[in-house]
């Protein structure tokens, strides 16, 4: 029997594009010189579509591919798929979530103590020769014990708050409802920001949460903050955090997520006080194989029949 055809939008490592070809055709959109020429061709035998949490799926790719009544997506955020489109196409959507948890969180810690402790600036002073030459380098500024914020108190959230509770932080989050947890609740970001030595973003995504730390939050926040996000940078406003980390108010930013991934604006290089990753939060081979088979599982949970595993709601 021929096997169902798979739209893959994304690179995936070559484990998972193993393991999907056993069970799909694969369309490797990702390849195609001319999109729209490649759905015109492949979309008519498409069955299920494989997306990544950036890439997303939009109204005309689900119209270029009738057949298709799943979009797994390989990634926790979901913002990038038309949610509504595909609802009204009667198409399921799943997600990987909770298995990247624990290592966006681990990443928000890295960027917070690599931009804090300036490990960057501290690896350049070994290599250099400068610390043979010119002794001890500059002090930084500590981490464990000062007040943290974080925004978006969701399975992130909770797991970034856990590593706080062991760097013994004063603990604050900023979200839709109070949880029964003993952080201290504010109301909105802006509220929070006077409060906080650490400002981390980690809410979800999407339309609901674009601009949610706006510049009334920035200019809220403490002169000499350290900033995080490992969300999305849409959920950021992107022209207040860059002249905060240009006037100082912002001291130290660790950034894994910008506006207009990967061409971000160029000025982020520039600044020596911040560190920047490439979306990289659930970048390690074990995470990435867990959300590989998550993703697996959903579509072969679709085409036998079975519940899915991870639906998004
Ligand atoms: C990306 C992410 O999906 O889970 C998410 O929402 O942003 C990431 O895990 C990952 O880079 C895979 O493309």
């Amino acid at each position: 029997m021929d096997k169902p055809g798979l739209l893959v939008v994304g690179v995936l490592p070559d484990w998972d594009l193993e393991a999907l070809a056993r069970r799909f055709t694969l369309h490797l959109l990702y390849e195609a010189p001319d999109r729209a020429a490649f759905l015109a061709q492949h979309g008519p035998s498409i069955r299920a579509i494989a997306t990544k949490g950036e890439l997303g799926a939009d109204p005309a790719m689900m119209d270029a591919c009738p057949q298709a009544k799943i979009i797994a997506c390989y990634g926790v955020g979901v913002d990038a798929i038309d949610l509504p489109a595909a609802r009204a196409r009667g198409i399921a959507v799943t997600n990987t979530p909770d298995v990247l948890t624990e290592d966006v969180a681990d990443m928000a810690f890295a960027l917070l103590l690599a931009t804090a402790r300036e490990i960057p600036d501290c690896d350049a002073y070994v290599r250099s020769g400068t610390w043979a030459k010119q002794g001890p380098m500059r002090l930084a500024t500590r981490v464990w014990g000062k007040r943290i914020g974080i925004v978006g108190l969701g399975r992130i959230g909770r797991a970034i708050a856990r590593r706080a509770e062991g760097f013994g932080m004063a603990i604050a989050y900023s979200g839709r409802t109070k949880k029964d947890l003993p952080y201290t609740f504010h109301a909105s970001p802006a509220a929070m920001a006077p409060h906080v030595d650490i400002f981390v973003v980690s809410a979800a995504g999407g339309a609901a949460t674009a601009g949610l730390v706006d510049r009334a939050a920035i200019e809220a926040l403490n002169p000499g903050v350290i900033f995080v996000n490992v969300s999305r940078g849409s959920v950021v406003d992107e022209a207040a955090l860059i002249e905060a980390l240009q006037s100082g108010r912002i001291a130290r930013a660790g950034l894994d997520v910008f506006h207009n991934e990967p061409a971000i604006a160029p000025v982020f290089a520039s600044f020596p006080n911040a560190v920047l990753s490439p979306h990289q939060a659930s970048g390690t081979v074990e995470t990435r194989k867990a959300m590989g088979a998550l993703m697996l599982a959903n579509l072969e949970a679709h085409f036998d029949g079975r519940p899915l595993p991870t639906p998004v709601p």
